[in-house]
């Protein structure tokens, strides 16, 4: 018999793939959480019916969420990810030589255990010593900080369930607060194709917040429309001045000086739309 999982990206569209086993299917006090294997992109992380990560393209996302703001900050020492329970992310914070110290809060602990038994490509990274793993509510962890993070990355789920609250203008203020003087801000924010609304709002809070805020994408085959955005504000420095030396010793495979730098040049009615008078 074979078996298929459909996440429902739109009303009238969907990504449809086929499961070799059924891991994990539990219901969390936050969401459901199901880690399936799948023949086409090997194991695959669903919260509430939605993709957040497949082992294999699982490296375009993190990569970009995290190498984009943290060569924009000049020495990123104090970093904070919120989400991003899979471990991710705090994979490629840690490719980071001057980093010393990385606060992962996560708000279900659910995740952080079913990644850590299923992920460990991803997971493993949450063993090393410069990690603290922290399951709390982000927001009401960054509204407790003042001038403390160097990078903050908002690596969550869409803003439905838990999330919601990290699309909005109380929770971007708490994070510029909670940043250092140079400090750089980077949020997912859906796709181009299908959320250039969410964008537009996010970009707009930010741009009231930040001297400096751009949107940029990165091509994920598993999330809708297959291009995925994110919006990062700065404090000082800009996206697009980075020290390109230090992007280039990065071991990676799909980050590059070149794919940072490509990574803000927009489709030109994309661009139209979100940067209307640039
Ligand atoms: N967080 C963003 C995933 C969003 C995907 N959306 C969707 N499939 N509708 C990913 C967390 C990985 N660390």
């Amino acid at each position: 018999m074979e078996f298929w999982f459909t996440e429902r990206q739109t009303e009238h569209l969907g990504i449809t793939l086929r499961v070799r086993e059924s891991l994990l299917v539990e219901q969390t006090p936050f969401q459901h959480l199901a880690v399936l294997d799948t023949y086409q992109y090997g194991r695959m992380l669903v919260l509430d019916g939605a993709i957040q990560t497949t082992e294999a393209d699982e490296f375009v996302y993190h990569e970009m969420i995290t190498h984009v703001p943290m060569t924009v900050h000049p020495k990123p020492k104090e970093v904070l990810v919120i989400g991003g329970g899979d471990g991710g992310t705090v994979r490629e914070i840690l490719k980071h030589p001057d980093l010393k110290h990385v606060r992962l809060v996560e708000v279900d602990d659910r995740v952080v255990a079913a990644a850590r038994r299923f992920l460990p490509t991803l997971s493993q990274a949450l063993d090393d010593p410069r990690v603290e793993v922290m399951i709390t509510d982000g927001a009401e962890h960054v509204r407790a900080m003042r001038g403390v993070y160097d990078v903050i990355i908002v690596d969550s789920t869409d803003p439905v369930g838990p999330a919601v609250k990290l699309f909005q203008q109380d929770f971007y203020q708490a994070v510029h607060e909670a940043l250092t003087a140079e400090g750089v801000f980077v949020t997912q924010s859906k796709s181009p194709y299908l959320d250039r609304k969410l964008i537009r709002e996010v970009l707009g809070i930010v741009r009231s917040l930040f001297p400096v805020a751009l949107p940029y994408t990165a091509a994920v085959p598993t999330y809708p429309s297959g291009l995925w955005s994110f919006v990062l504000g700065s404090k000082v420095n800009h996206p697009v001045k980075f020290d390109e030396g230090r992007a280039e010793k990065l071991k990676t495979r799909f980050y590059s000086p070149e794919v940072h730098r490509a990574a803000f040049v927009l489709p030109r009615e994309i661009r139209g739309d979100l940067l209307p008078t640039e």
